[in-house]
């Protein structure tokens, strides 16, 4: 066939690159980007691809391969900043750098605390201050997430007033919390992790690890609690949930974020089992037993309950947690619905809060930032629907005030 060379032609069809330019091309572009390295910002990764491929007229084969290259990249750059992985490409949470040690806060000491919505760690604080009646003792601060996954201040309030809502630091007064982390004494230039328990007299960071905060919500502030004889971890069955614990910690609670963090396939599906395969357990385990520890609830069921409520909002689909939605099971499902419904506990849930902060803020796992459609199964009166686990056991929750 004759090659046209009319000029307007040859405006729209460059001839294609040689197969030697095709390998020019790709290999200046991961040199690019792998000399960059951990400097790479988006605006130089976007000069590298222009300067390549301007007046290209890439085959489509090509243009996916070129661009499948780039994406993966610029993909494993930004899961290294979001989340740390291991050598095998499996999540590996970094540990939280404020514990309690063995001095704790005194009775009534000025606590604030610091939570955001869509986080199930801050979430259990949420809930054991409520259940414990600490509201008054213990202010909250609630941040939302920036475009850049950090926390800020920046919007007060909500549609819903039922449910709690974002605010402006009531505390300190700062537009965002590493400002905060940063007016401890000595500073801090770390992460930045809700939820974090600040003391308004030493102006210091408390503690910023949810499991050490629940605890102390529950026994070490019983002067100033409303609830002060709601007992969530009764001495008789501490070694009970910690055994539960460590089953959920590491497959359920941290379990999904195992799987939707994954770098390799290999991570993915050993996260992926061990969640299946430890809810599968728990549904059979829920079938007899009200709660995890039998007709007590306890700060493992609160640990639990926070990543089921998220479930089917977001990591069935954004973390690929899809063998089964929660609403598939039955006993688990119920059992959800039942905590949900004791008092108070649904105003600390507020669902469009979730769904934002994980679709829209988890740019590399959702780049296009659209939030799907909330589940019916996952909507207040679906929740609130009768759960029929009264006949497990006699236990009253009249306890909250
Ligand atoms: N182990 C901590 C985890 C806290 C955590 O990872 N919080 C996330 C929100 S879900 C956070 O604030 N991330 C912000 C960051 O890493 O900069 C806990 O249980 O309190």
């Amino acid at each position: 066939m004759a090659s046209c060379t009319c000029s307007s032609s040859l405006l729209l069809v460059n001839p294609p690159p040689s197969t030697s330019r095709h390998h020019a091309i790709r290999r200046n572009l991961r040199m690019s980007l792998n000399n960059n390295d951990s400097k790479l910002n988006p605006s130089s990764l976007l000069n590298s691809v222009t300067k390549l491929l301007w007046g290209q007229s890439l085959p489509p084969g090509l243009l996916v391969a070129t661009v499948r290259t780039a994406w993966n990249s610029t993909w494993h750059l930004m899961m290294s900043q979001l989340a740390p992985s291991d050598s095998s490409g499996g999540y590996s949470r970094p540990a939280s750098k404020f514990r309690f040690s063995s001095t704790t806060p005194s009775q009534g000491s000025s606590l604030h605390l610091y939570v955001g919505l869509a986080c199930p760690w801050a979430h259990r604080t949420l809930i054991v201050r409520a259940l414990k009646g600490l509201e008054d003792a213990v202010p909250v601060s609630v941040a939302s997430p920036g475009l850049d996954g950090s926390w800020e201040f920046k919007r007060a309030g909500g549609p819903d007033t039922n449910t709690i809502a974002p605010s402006l630091d009531r505390a300190n007064g700062c537009n965002t919390l590493k400002e905060v982390y940063r007016l401890r004494r000595g500073g801090y230039d770390g992460r930045s992790t809700v939820p974090m328990l600040w003391d308004k007299g030493s102006k210091d960071v408390v503690c910023n690890e949810s499991y050490d905060i629940i605890h102390l919500f529950n026994s070490e502030l019983n002067s100033v609690a409303q609830n002060p004889g709601l007992d969530l971890s009764p001495p008789q069955l501490k070694k009970q949930t910690e055994e539960w614990y460590q089953i959920i910690y590491p497959n359920v609670n941290n379990g999904v974020y195992r799987c939707g963090f994954a770098q390799s396939q290999e991570a993915y599906d050993r996260a992926v089992n061990d969640l299946f395969s430890t809810l599968d357990k728990l549904e059979d385990h829920l079938a007899n037993s009200r709660y995890l520890c039998g007709d007590t609830l306890t700060l493992v069921d609160i640990c639990l309950f926070t990543t089921l409520i998220r479930f089917d909002l977001a990591y069935n689909v954004l973390f690929k947690c899809t063998k089964k939605k929660l609403c598939e099971y039955t006993n688990l499902h119920a059992y959800m619905r039942d905590i949900y419904q004791i008092p108070k506990v649904a105003a600390t849930c507020n669902f469009t809060e979730i769904m934002d902060g994980y679709y829209k803020i988890l740019f590399p796992l959702n780049p296009g930032s659209i939030r799907p459609a909330m589940p019916s199964t996952s909507e207040h009166e679906s929740l609130c629907r009768p759960h029929g686990r009264e006949s497990l056991s006699s236990a009253t929750l009249a306890f909250v005030k």
